[in-house]
């Protein structure tokens, strides 16, 4: 008999059988290939994050090279979800053991709900009694779920640093509540620097981490480092979103509808540079830069485009001091010509 925690196969091994399975949309094959690691003595937290979320990261790296379309990713995504319920049901945690009741919700704005379920259900199983509120949970909703229930601790979720001024707003609806704010997810920085910027108590890189930080108390963080200029100058380029998403598409290439893909691309600058602003990084900015650069999208935003942009940008933010000593910055000139640390 297998020891309970480790497998027969390795998680590798496993997660490359399992990409298959979801390349052949083949939602009962991904099931049979988890439940077969679970009853092969891999644990069920293994099968979530070592195979899972592994996987589904794969997923991304495929759409974003072109290799899968969206609607390949779409579907590997709604099997994973299939998978993450089966495993939850064909090996369900014990009860919950008294530790403490959290409450997981997505970022306004946030559509990647699988991460945080993916959170929910790991806490789960380390005895947590868990509420999921799942994607795009408005500010002012989540105060009034907070009020009504009271949970010990909100854990928030997010993929995507445009997201952090959302982010903001609900450090402060917990904070009105008293409740300690656990945010995770790539949209808070590869080492949750973006986190503590926002405020939040704590900051953990993936689940297991969730889990052991769980654990103790959360240490009550200071209020965040956001201040009114950076305030003043995203909420600035919000309302100034329509129009400059306008303005850069006709100068990057002229003839583009509004429903093309360059629209959305030119969307996700002025939303990432708001973000960067708001924390004050221009390294949030400059990551962006170089993904654009690397993702294939068809009719996305090429890297000369996005240089054009760049200083199209600069151009038209001439009155706001901050965004544009943003754009003029050394990681994001690097980032606009492909040079500069990855
Ligand atoms: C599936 C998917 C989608 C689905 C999501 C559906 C769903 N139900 O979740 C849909 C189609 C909606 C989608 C949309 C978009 N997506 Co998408 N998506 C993905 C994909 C392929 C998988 C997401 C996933 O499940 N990841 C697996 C999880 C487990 O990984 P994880 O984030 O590391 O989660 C762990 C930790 O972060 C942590 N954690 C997570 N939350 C929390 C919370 C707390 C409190 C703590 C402590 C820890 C914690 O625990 C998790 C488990 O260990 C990712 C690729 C990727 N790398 O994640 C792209 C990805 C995130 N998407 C991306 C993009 C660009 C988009 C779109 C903008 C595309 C578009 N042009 O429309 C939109 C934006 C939508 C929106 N506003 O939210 C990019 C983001 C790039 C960037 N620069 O930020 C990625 C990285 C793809 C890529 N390789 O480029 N997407």
């Amino acid at each position: 008999m297998t020891a309970p925690g480790t497998a027969a196969v390795a998680p590798a091994t496993l997660r490359a059988e399992y990409l298959d399975r979801l390349g052949a949309s083949d939602e009962q094959g991904a099931i049979d290939v988890a439940l077969g690691a679970v009853d092969a003595g891999l644990d069920v937290e293994a099968v979530l994050l070592d195979v899972v979320a592994e996987a589904q990261r794969e997923v991304g790296e495929r759409w974003a090279a072109g290799a899968w379309s969206v609607v390949q990713e779409h579907i590997a995504t709604h099997i994973s979800e299939r998978v993450v319920s089966a495993v939850a049901r064909h090996r369900p945690a014990g009860p919950s053991s008294g530790v403490g009741r959290i409450a997981v919700a997505c970022l306004d704005g946030e559509w990647h709900a699988l991460p945080a379920r993916l959170l929910a259900e790991v806490l789960t199983r380390h005895g947590w009694d868990v509420t999921f509120l799942g994607s795009s949970v408005p500010a002012a909703q989540l105060a009034v779920h907070l009020h009504e229930t009271g949970p010990d601790v909100v854990a928030v979720s997010s993929s995507l640093p445009s997201r952090l001024p959302a982010a903001r707003r609900m450090v402060e609806a917990c904070r009105a509540s008293g409740i300690p704010i656990l945010a995770g997810g790539a949209a808070f920085g590869p080492c949750g620097e973006w986190a503590t910027a926002v405020g939040a108590d704590g900051w953990a890189p993936d689940a297991r981490a969730a889990a052991a930080l769980l654990e103790g108390p959360l240490p009550r963080a200071d209020a965040g480092r956001v201040d009114d200029a950076s305030r003043e100058e995203q909420a600035l380029l919000h309302t100034r979103r329509p129009e400059l998403v306008a303005g850069l598409a006709a100068r990057v290439r002229a003839g583009a509808g509004p429903d093309d893909q360059l629209a959305d691309d030119l969307g996700h600058l002025v939303d990432f540079l708001a973000a960067a602003v708001y924390v004050d990084d221009p390294g949030l900015l400059a990551r962006f830069l170089r993904w654009v650069g690397t993702v294939a999208v068809p009719g996305g935003l090429t890297r000369e485009e996005l240089r054009g942009a760049v200083d199209d940008l600069t151009e038209r933010l001439a009155d706001s001091p901050r965004t544009v000593a943003l754009l003029r910055s050394e990681p994001v000139q690097e980032a606009c010509s492909g040079t500069g640390a990855a």
